[in-house]
């Protein structure tokens, strides 16, 4: 369901059978290993794979299971989704997180996507898509939207002056999203895309398509500002505004 309760297909890959918007969320240190098993429950074939990760692809048939073990040997994040009929299933939701850290600070998650609701509607009953013809209308963090997205604790930041703070984002969604920090500066500490970025310092960073950024924030004053994509259709949803990626910063 959308921030305006509008409804249109949706999948996530959850931990039960309980539906969440926002994928499950993986978090292991440095060399764990990690297991997976993948139950499709739906009525269509689906896929599994992790993004730049050689051997772990799956197709995995109307109720079947797939198993995946993997391990990553540095800090980082990556993306797993699902690899059948791309993009389309992933887009339909179905990518979430990996995040390998053993850091102490405290940590904040961003899963961005957006979604043109007609093409939901499409995808989910088989019909092609132009994605040259796309013209996203909800656009979401963590499955949520401005302003139901702020009481997502995992997600709003909050914190004292002084604080080590990291933001892990993935942009799991088919456009590019540039977010626009208000009030504070971040360093880029990790980017699957662009690792030359490393170590800037900026108030703005674009993520690709399938993109992972790990940022640190470490507040300089107390308040609270917005942080939101600065294409501004994508601070709103089914064309009202403020609906969509937007939210905020609180330090105190
Ligand atoms: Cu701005």
């Amino acid at each position: 369901m959308a921030v305006d309760s509008s409804q249109f297909p949706y999948y996530s890959f959850n931990e039960s059978a309980n539906f969440q918007a926002e994928n499950k969320r993986i978090i292991i240190a440095p060399n764990d290993s990690l297991f997976l098993m993948i139950i499709n429950t739906d009525s269509i074939t689906h896929g599994f794979n992790i993004k730049n990760y050689v051997g772990v692809n799956r197709t995995i048939l109307a109720g079947d299971t797939a198993y995946v073990s993997c391990s990553f040997s540095v800090s980082g994040m990556h993306i797993y989704y699902d690899s059948y009929n791309y993009p389309n299933n992933r887009y339909m939701g179905l990518s979430g997180m990996i995040v390998v850290e053993n850091s102490t600070a405290s940590k904040f998650f961003w899963n961005i996507k957006e979604h043109q609701k007609l093409w939901n509607k499409f995808i989910s009953t088989g019909t092609a898509v132009t994605w040259q013809n796309y013209y996203p209308d909800y656009f979401t963090i963590n499955g949520k939207s401005n302003p139901h997205i702020n009481s997502d604790t995992t997600a709003r930041v909050i914190g004292k002056l002084g604080d080590t703070i990291r933001i892990y984002i993935a942009n799991t969604g088919q456009s590019v999203h540039s977010l626009h920090f208000h009030g504070y500066h971040s360093s880029i500490i990790y980017s699957s895309k662009h690792p030359i970025h490393v170590g800037r310092l900026k108030d703005t960073f674009s993520v690709y398509r399938m993109e992972s950024l790990i940022l640190e924030l470490i507040p300089d004053q107390k308040g609270e500002y917005p942080v939101h994509d600065h294409n501004l259709v994508a601070v709103s949803g089914g064309h009202i505004y403020p609906n969509g990626m937007f939210l905020t910063i609180l330090i105190q």
